[in-house]
């Protein structure tokens, strides 16, 4: 068979054009590819929920590929190794409630359990603003191609709506900022010092909805509340995105 250069073409603008257009309106955007939004894009999709992944970059995951300064393992802890088992991480006891973990099998892991999951990923695009109206919550994201924003190009963005947003933009906290920026009641601190086992033990009650229709996740919850920094510990990524999507399904099904 001859292949159709035409016919490449269409297949990857028709689907990709058609899979954007039904997205226009969804359950749940995540928006950040990393440990804490994946984690959540898995649990939420399993639950049959809607779930856009958005990223900004080419690639999904985010800080974990690189481990601790380019040694590509992560540690996670006790508490969080449930969750390795759930995603089918293997893992090694490195000591007492310690497990180290490589950090390519774990993106990959998780990616693709997001997947499975029926989370669609949006890679490449940026979020740049979001649609908040008279009932005063977060319905939508203002997006637009990454590679606009890298060019410095005057080009007006699109929008996708959501019945809830998870930022899970890491360390910069994107979403949240954005909020807070327009003066509409949030505050974002900014992440502290490296303190891992205070940052650790606190993400959880950092992660929860700080302004209407918007859940805070990851570094980006710690960001937001002026919470410590951790390093290449990554149990507390994942248990705060099991709790994104709990405090998620919660609003949704009561
Ligand atoms: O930074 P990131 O991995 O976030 P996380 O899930 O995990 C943090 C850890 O990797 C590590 C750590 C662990 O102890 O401290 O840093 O909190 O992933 C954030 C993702 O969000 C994307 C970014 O490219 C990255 O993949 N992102 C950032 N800004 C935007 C965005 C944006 N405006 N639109 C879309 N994606």
């Amino acid at each position: 068979m001859e292949l159709n250069e035409i016919t490449i073409s269409r297949a990857i603008v028709a689907t990709q054009m058609d899979l954007l257009l039904d997205y226009m309106e969804m359950d749940v955007a995540v928006v950040g590819g990393g440990p804490s939004g994946l984690a959540a894009a898995a649990l939420l999709g399993k639950e049959g929920l809607k779930v856009g992944v958005i990223e900004k970059k080419l690639s999904i995951g985010g800080g974990m590929w690189g481990g601790g300064m380019m040694f590509p393992r992560i540690v996670v802890q006790e508490e969080a190794k449930r969750l390795l088992d759930l995603f089918g991480i293997r893992s090694r006891r490195y000591d007492e409630g310690y497990y180290v973990a490589s950090s390519v099998e774990s993106v990959s892991k998780l990616t693709a359990a997001a997947c499975e999951a029926g989370a669609e990923f949006f890679n490449l695009t940026s979020v740049e603003d979001v649609m908040i109206k008279d009932d005063g919550r977060v319905s939508g994201l203002v997006i637009n191609w990454t590679a606009v924003e890298m060019g410095g190009l005057h080009v007006d963005p699109l929008t996708l709506g959501c019945r809830y947003a998870v930022d899970a933009t890491g360390h910069d906290a994107v979403v949240a900022r954005l909020v807070a920026k327009k003066g509409k009641g949030l505050e974002v601190k900014g992440e502290g010092f490296m303190w891992a086992d205070r940052a650790e033990s606190r993400i959880l009650a950092h992660t929860r909805e700080v302004y209407p229709g918007l859940i805070v996740t990851g570094m980006a919850a710690n960001a937001v509340s002026g919470e410590n920094r951790m390093g290449p510990v990554f149990g507390g990524m994942l248990l705060s995105g099991e709790k994104a999507a709990s405090i998620v399904l919660e609003q949704l099904r009561g």
